[in-house]
């Protein structure tokens, strides 16, 4: 067991529909502390740099277009195994294979608008703790 930062956004419409204390707070207890936090309406220049691994994709610009139309939440969560435990609680990426009790099962509308993203590998936290936390370090 390691100690982990990882990286979370609450997209639009986890925000709109009200739902940031219940992610919040399923992290928080299952043993995670928030070590950073902001509410951010994306630039779609953020945006695009969060989402460049698949930037030759189709619905890319239909992403950019989502993540920066409303506010946003930016997470930095700490805990045990923190990259696999989050990713758990998360769910699967279509909201309509996510086991209810994960965030996108509950919350979820469709494989775009997910309500959440998670970082899904240490380089990955890294990464997006730099673009949207500056110098803030992750083990
Ligand atoms: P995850 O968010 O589970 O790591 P990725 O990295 O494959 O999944 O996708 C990043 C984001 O891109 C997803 N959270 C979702 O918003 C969007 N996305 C992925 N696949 C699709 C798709 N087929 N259609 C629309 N949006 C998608």
């Amino acid at each position: 067991m390691t100690q982990e930062r990882t990286f979370l956004i609450v997209k639009p419409e986890g925000v709109e529909q009200g739902h940031v204390g219940d992610i919040i707070e399923r992290f928080e207890k299952h043993g995670f502390r928030v070590v950073a936090l902001k509410l951010e309406q994306l630039s779609k220049e953020l945006a695009k740099m969060q989402y460049k691994e698949h930037r030759e994709k189709a619905f890319f610009d239909e992403l950019i277009s989502y993540m920066s139309s409303a506010p946003t939440v930016e997470i930095v969560i700490e805990g045990e195994d923190a990259i696999t435990a989050v990713r758990s609680l998360v769910g699967e990426k279509d909201p309509k294979e996510a086991q209810p009790g994960t965030i996108r099962g509950d919350y979820g509308l469709d494989v775009m608008r997910n309500a959440i993203h998670a970082s899904d590998s240490k380089a990955s936290a890294k990464r997006e703790v730099a673009i949207h936390f500056g110098n803030l370090t992750v083990n």
